[in-house]
């Protein structure tokens, strides 16, 4: 019997054998490696290289629990839509998404271009590596992503059949728990605080009500705000780069929600590297940072307004002033994310390396504040922010008052 007819978490020798069965890219004798190089929370994700002519390929495979602990059982259905949405996005934002040459529905997995030329965002940016066009790309992808999908540019019948292909409920529910819920209450037990930061945290987290109103609040809006096909898991984790090209991986959190939860997830990971900068003392990699934080989000509010204006099609998204209360509505959201990402990242199990490698225990606790800080203004003051600026300054204070 045929090998691959039936699911099974393949090993380095099972891959070899798979993608010479399955493309064409190799030749059947050539001389294969696989490595396993998932450093992600879910999947087991191998990079195949001919040893004779360097050619190479990535292999993302899904487990039916996830990586980051056995308790959390996933439907192994994310490698499609991851597979769907890639290709989606390359059609949309040209250059800035992987390739993808095979989805199988049967073993679960997709073959993709290998991005070994690029360096994971998250990584290069802890070496205090700055990249000039990031914010260009990564505004221009969320806005050729993001607005296409909604009701204001895509036909409705065709939307909401989009809606229901990509229903996404286990992995929506990893984020209604780990974003919107337990870093306020714990109630799965399985928060981490660091010790040192402890007390502070269950002050100024747990025991504050307003706070937890908010959130509550934002969990609603994620859950029932089918606004546009997001990514849903845009931090620097999910980008590759290089100082002339940014591609976006890994949007197996892809379903119909809100716009800002996207631009939240950009903002919240790129003060994460500012902070871990500024924990360094690397005093212009983090001008670079707060510039960069600053056009990510005035570059967005530009594109957005010019896509919106030459593909609109819905006859009372014309209406005058609709457009900026659009708007309005998507940057609330994202300062919102963006401190509910802050918040989580720092209270609850998923953690980040800005932080987790910040050694030095009073700089680690001045940079969890400086965090939590910010994210507790973005929550609670969401619908003030409009520009750049009004996230830069908020980041600014935080600093200085930590
Ligand atoms: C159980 S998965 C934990 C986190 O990893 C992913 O990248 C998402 O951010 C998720 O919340
Ligand atoms: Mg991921």
């Amino acid at each position: 019997m045929a090998k691959f007819t039936t699911y099974f978490l393949m090993e380095n020798e099972d891959v070899i054998e798979y993608v010479k069965e399955k493309v064409s890219f190799f030749h059947e004798n050539s001389d294969l490696t696989s490595k396993e190089i998932g450093d992600g929370n879910l999947n087991y994700v191998y990079h195949i290289v001919d040893r004779t002519t360097g050619k190479s390929v990535i292999v993302k495979q899904a487990g039916d629990t996830a990586r980051i602990s056995e308790d959390i059982k996933l439907s192994t259905n994310r490698i499609k839509i991851e597979s769907n949405v890639l290709k989606l996005h390359g059609e949309l934002a040209p250059g800035h998404a992987p390739e993808v040459y095979l989805y199988d529905d049967i073993m679960n997995c997709c073959i993709m271009e290998d991005l070994s030329d690029h360096t994971i965002l998250r990584d290069a940016l802890l070496e205090f590596e700055t990249f000039p066009k990031l914010a260009e790309h990564i505004s221009t992808f969320m806005v050729q992503t993001l607005l296409p999908t909604t009701d204001v540019i895509m036909e409705h019948k065709e939307k909401k059949s989009k809606v229901q292909e990509y229903i996404n409920p286990e992995l929506c529910e990893i984020s209604e728990d780990l974003v919107y819920t337990e870093p306020f209450n714990d109630y799965n037990n399985r928060n981490e605080l660091f010790a040192a930061n402890k007390a502070w945290i269950e002050k100024e987290i747990y025991e504050d009500k307003q706070l937890h109103l908010e959130a509550a609040k934002l969990k609603f809006e994620f859950m029932n705000n089918a606004q546009a096909l997001i990514h849903g898991d845009l931090h620097t984790g999910s980008l590759f780069v290089t100082q002339e090209s940014t591609k976006v991986i890994d949007p197996e959190f892809a379903f119909y929600g809100p716009i800002g939860y996207d631009v939240g997830n950009v903002i919240a990971n790129m003060i994460f590297a500012l902070v871990h900068g500024d924990a360094h003392k690397k005093q212009s990699f983090v001008a670079w940072a707060e510039q960069t934080i600053s056009d990510i989000v005035d570059l967005f509010n530009t594109k957005f307004n010019r896509y919106w204006d030459t593909h609109v099609t819905d006859r009372m998204a014309k209406e005058e002033g609709f457009k900026a209360w659009y708007l309005d509505n998507v940057l609330s959201d994202t300062a919102g994310v963006a401190g509910l990402e802050m918040t989580r990242r720092v209270v609850g199990l998923a953690k980040v390396k800005d932080i987790t490698s910040i050694e030095d225990e009073a700089k680690r606790v001045r940079a969890e504040r400086i965090c939590l800080s910010i994210a507790k203004q973005f929550i609670k003051n969401r619908h003030t922010f409009k520009t750049g600026n009004d996230f830069l300054a908020v980041v600014k204070q935080a600093m200085k008052n930590n």
